[in-house]
């Protein structure tokens, strides 16, 4: 099986290259100059009209959006790894449920913090007012992942799993860019043994792709 990642480093791809990484999948990088415009290649714009980093092209067909891939990464090659359930097992609608909840609903309460706080929105469009309502948002969700975990080392019991990578990736882009944990002592434990596995710190290297 061939497969190439489209990626730029320290992006929405970094996930996806700490994936493959956990995986042991050989693969092929490609990176792209945000910045130069690579993504509006009609080259590449024929594997994501979203002109977006991560893609993936396995086999020659291509699979945009991260959570899309790094759910089928888990399908595909999770099992074989104790890194996914499988699909006749109750802890793969566990997988799925938190995977997506963090992807959409965390991930879209973040996004309108973003909007309304972020370094890159003009001050026109920035808004204290919804700034608050999604921090209190965006804390109220911390509080019922730090409740999934007061009883558990990780997401799904006692190991380490793909939903762990997925869910922690954004709640510490959250974090990153003002949403503490703060007060949330079991998501905090939690991070801390994410941020310790290896295959975290070679993908987050500030010259990994
Ligand atoms: N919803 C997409 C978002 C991906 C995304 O925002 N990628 C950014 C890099 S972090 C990108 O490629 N931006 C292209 C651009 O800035 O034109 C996903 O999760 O895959």
């Amino acid at each position: 099986m061939s497969m190439t990642l489209y990626a730029a480093p320290l992006s929405s791809a970094t996930p996806v290259v700490h994936a493959l990484c956990e995986l042991e999948i050989p693969h092929e990088v490609v990176l792209l100059d945000l910045l130069a415009g690579d993504q509006h290649q009609p080259e590449f714009r024929a594997l994501n009209p979203n002109a977006q980093v991560p893609t993936l092209v396995v086999d020659g067909a291509p699979i945009f959006e991260a959570l899309a891939i790094l759910q089928w990464l888990g399908d595909r090659f999770g099992l074989a790894r104790g890194l996914w359930p499988a699909a006749e097992d109750p802890a793969r609608l566990e997988a799925l449920s938190w995977s997506t909840w963090a992807y959409v609903t965390f991930g879209s309460a973040l996004k309108r913090f973003l909007q309304a706080t972020g370094a890159r929105v003009p001050e026109a469009l920035r808004h204290p007012v919804q700034a608050k309502h999604t921090q209190d948002e965006l804390q109220g969700l911390l509080g019922l992942l730090d409740a999934r975990l007061a009883a558990r080392r990780f997401l799904l019991g006692d190991d380490f799993t793909l939903v762990d990578l997925i869910v922690a990736s954004v709640v510490s882009y959250g974090a990153h860019c003002g949403v503490s944990t703060d007060g949330h002592a079991g998501v905090e434990a939690w991070l801390e043994r994410f941020h310790a596995r290896p295959a975290y710190q070679k993908a987050w290297a500030p010259a990994a792709g």
